[in-house]
């Protein structure tokens, strides 16, 4: 998805960023006609380039981070979820902020340095200048950090793309999920990383003719009752809602997952409440070991046994997705719909 796209720069902390700016300032001197005018190139020079290092750096983060406005190649109530847009943004105006203050300032001071002729006042022109510049650097420090936990998380964002239909594969562990999505990928499944868990989501993708829709594997998310969750895992369980079009959840009855089916119908009745809205298909495994009359689909991704059903009921749901998002991205022309 676009997010994973974007080049964001690690985000400096206050500290960081006031050690790099006044570490850059000592090191600079100039020479002048004479003491006074040394002293004063000087300090016009560190004032410059100290002012300077901290508004391209701040300014810098604020053009670096993604907009939220680009709602369309986003997926904004995942990062909604993830971050907290209302601090995000609240931390990008609070960098500008400081940004615009710090190029006040640093134009005020050179103002006045330019103005003096007296040693003893520039250097408290000096010093009230790095005072204050600090001091607006630490009132953004909560920003920053904000920022950067952002950025962590930016980067962990699934690679999936929102735009493409998607097929979210659940069920206990051991049932045939990640054999099913392999077995039904056109190329080998990809681990990408997902927010909150360390493990990963494995994206496969199914060609079809010119279309392409992506199929999940979530291992450790849906595998396991809502209500059992932390809220971490809720929050997860709730950012995959957003990108499952269709589910698929898969029944063992053979059981040699090492769950009975009792348990398994269980998860299925606990995800359907946690993914209302979301069409669940519901598909038996391992039809090589056992095969029930119940009248759900069967299949084995271990035979092929019931796969050629399996697939093409899949690809036409995942077909009638796609035709809708068209229908929907395409906005209407006044007066087309009389036309046809
Ligand atoms: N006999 C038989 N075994 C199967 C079939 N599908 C998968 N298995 C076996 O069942 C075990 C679990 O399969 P996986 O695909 O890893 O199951 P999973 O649901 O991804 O499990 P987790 O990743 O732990 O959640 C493996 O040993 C597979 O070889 C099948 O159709 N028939
Ligand atoms: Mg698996």
């Amino acid at each position: 998805m676009a997010g994973m796209n974007y080049n964001i720069p690690t985000v400096l902390s206050a500290d960081e960023l006031i050690e790099k700016t006044f570490h850059r300032a000592a090191k600079i001197s100039k020479t002048g006609s004479d003491a006074l005018d040394t002293k004063k190139k000087t300090i016009l020079a560190k004032i410059t380039a100290s002012g300077d290092i901290v508004v391209t750096t701040l300014g810098g983060y604020v053009k670096k981070f993604p907009r939220m406005e680009k709602e369309d190649d986003f997926l904004p109530e995942l990062i909604d979820l993830i971050i907290g847009i209302d601090q995000y943004k609240k931390s990008l105006g609070a960098l500008n902020w400081a940004s615009n203050r710090v190029e006040k300032l640093k134009n005020e001071s050179l103002r006045e340095v330019r103005r003096t002729k007296d040693p003893k006042i520039l250097n408290s022109i000096k010093s009230s200048f790095y005072g204050r510049l600090s001091s607006y650097i630490n009132q953004i420090s909560k920003d920053l950090l904000f920022l950067q936990d952002a950025k962590n998380k930016f980067r962990n964002l699934p690679a999936v793309d929102p735009q493409v239909p998607t097929l979210v594969v659940a069920g206990f562990p051991n049932v045939g999920k990640s054999k099913l999505v392999t077995v039904l990928s056109t190329a080998a499944p990809q681990i990408a990383p997902y927010p909150f868990t360390t493990k990963g989501i494995v994206v496969g993708h199914i060609e079809d003719d010119w279309r392409k829709f992506q199929i999940i594997d979530t291992p450790g998310l849906l595998d396991r009752s809502f209500e059992d969750r932390n809220d971490i895992e809720k929050q997860a369980v709730l950012a995959l809602r957003y990108l499952t079009d269709i589910m698929l959840f898969i029944l063992d009855p053979s059981e040699t997952c090492g769950y009975s089916m009792e348990k398994q119908t269980e998860l299925l009745a606990s995800i359907r409440n946690s993914f209302e809205g979301v069409p669940i298909i519901v598909a038996e495994s391992k039809t090589d070991l056992m095969r029930t009359d119940s009248g759900n689909l069967h299949f084995s991704a271990e035979t092929g046994d019931g796969m050629d059903e399996l697939r093409v009921l899949l690809i036409g749901n995942l077909r009638e997705i796609f035709r809708k998002n068209a229908a929907e991205a395409e906005i209407p022309q006044e007066g087309s719909e009389e036309e046809e």
